[in-house]
């Protein structure tokens, strides 16, 4: 697998229950290099971009209300395999169906409030890496960790 970088975001539900640092350490504590973060609230706009795909849902107003409610944490991790891999760590879109163990599994319930987003595949990482962060916000470094983490 390629190393490869991938756009999370903690939506406003996981900032306002706390789970801001239970998030990032389980991509960190997986080995993941944390490349970009900040926190803003986004605009509905901004959020109508993000979730362009699927603006003919029933639940895409909704939903976008929702991501500009209050402040979300962007990020962009990296690593091996991080995009499909960060979408197993955060497990399925509906908590109902996400196995424990999971980000959603463990702290979620429905699918309105799953408390985190995570890019599902490549072409996708990119357009919402160049979405959310300008290219001086990705911070290039090693880390001692890599010789530990891949042969
Ligand atoms: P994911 O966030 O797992 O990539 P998605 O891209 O299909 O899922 O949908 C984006 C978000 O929209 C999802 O995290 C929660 C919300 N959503 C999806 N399906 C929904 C539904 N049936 N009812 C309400 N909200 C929904
Ligand atoms: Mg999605």
């Amino acid at each position: 697998a390629e190393i490869e970088r991938t756009f999370i975001a903690i939506k406003p539900d996981g900032v306002q229950r706390g789970l801001i640092s239970e998030i990032i350490s389980r991509f960190e504590r997986k080995g993941y290099k944390l490349v970009a973060i900040k926190i803003l609230t986004p605009t509905k706009e901004f959020a109508m971009l993000h979730y362009d795909d699927l603006k003919e849902r029933p639940f895409f107003n909704g939903l976008c209300d929702f991501l500009s409610s209050g402040p979300v944490v962007a990020m962009v991790w990296e690593g091996q395999g991080v995009v499909k891999y960060g979408r197993k760590l955060i497990g399925a879109t509906s908590p109902h169906n996400s196995e424990p163990g999971t980000i959603r599994g463990d702290l979620a319930i429905s699918v309105g409030r799953n408390i985190i987003h995570g890019s599902d595949g490549p072409e996708t990482a990119k357009n919402e890496i160049n979405l959310w962060f300008k290219p001086e916000e990705l911070v290039d470094y090693g880390l001692d960790s890599e010789k530990w983490l891949y042969e």
